[in-house]
């Protein structure tokens, strides 16, 4: 979603959701994005939090994230798609000491690419996150697989994170939020409208996913 130009000057309210299975460091990533803080205790999240970080991109562009940060739980309780709606971005997080949280992970992607189609007709912009990178160093195999799965799977990037010693939080952020802008910046004209149409109709009677 855009806000106003006043002036030269834009306002962005953007919608990003934060996935991925149980105790991932979903809460944990946002916290330290937002507020740069680290808590080794956590209350699992229910259903759905929320924050807002104010991001002023450049001199005449404003972008305010609006988190939604969801429970991974809600996955197993097909809650999850209630709250995809209107969404401009997503991360996907896994935790790298987890091996079946990025079955997880991919699981949730699908899930979001059944649901949620840009304007212009391509799924929204969706970053991998392999959380606690702080635990374990990733093998060259596992950095081969992962760039693998993220063409295979349609995530724009992944970046090993670590929410507890501040490692790539920043510039994961900034990847996504510069992949949503340039969706913004994407007129869609009135012919391809017209045939995003038709192919989101045959789609749906189509699809087996969801
Ligand atoms: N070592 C390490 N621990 C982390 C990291 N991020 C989160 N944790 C820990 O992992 C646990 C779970 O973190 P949360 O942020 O609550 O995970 P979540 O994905 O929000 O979990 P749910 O709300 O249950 O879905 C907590 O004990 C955190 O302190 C990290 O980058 N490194
Ligand atoms: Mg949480």
């Amino acid at each position: 979603m855009s806000g106003g130009t006043e002036l030269g000057f834009t306002e962005h309210l953007f919608k990003v959701l934060v996935i991925g299975d149980h105790k991932v460091g979903k809460t944990s990533f946002i916290k330290r994005y937002v507020k740069n803080q680290f808590y080794e205790e956590l209350k699992t999240t229910i259903g759905v939090d929320f924050s807002m970080k104010v991001i002023d991109w450049d001199g005449h562009t404003r972008v305010r994230l609006q988190l939604w940060d969801i429970a991974g739980q809600e996955r197993a309780r097909g809650l999850n798609r209630v709250y995809f709606k209107g969404s401009s971005g997503a991360f996907v997080v896994y935790d790298v000491t987890n091996e079946s949280t990025l079955d997880g992970a991919l699981n949730w992607k699908h899930e979001l690419d059944c649901q949620e189609i840009l304007k212009n007709g391509h799924p929204i912009p969706v970053v991998l996150l392999a959380n606690k990178c702080d635990e374990t160093k990733m093998c060259r195999r596992n950095v081969s697989l992962l760039e693998k799965l993220c063409q295979e799977k349609g995530f724009v990037g992944w970046f090993q994170t670590s929410a507890k010693k501040n490692i790539n939080v920043d510039n994961a952020a900034k990847f996504l939020v510069k992949q949503i802008l340039q969706n913004t910046e994407e007129p869609v004209k009135e012919e391809e409208q017209s045939i995003q149409i038709n192919l989101q109709q045959q789609s749906k009677t189509n699809s087996t996913c969801c």
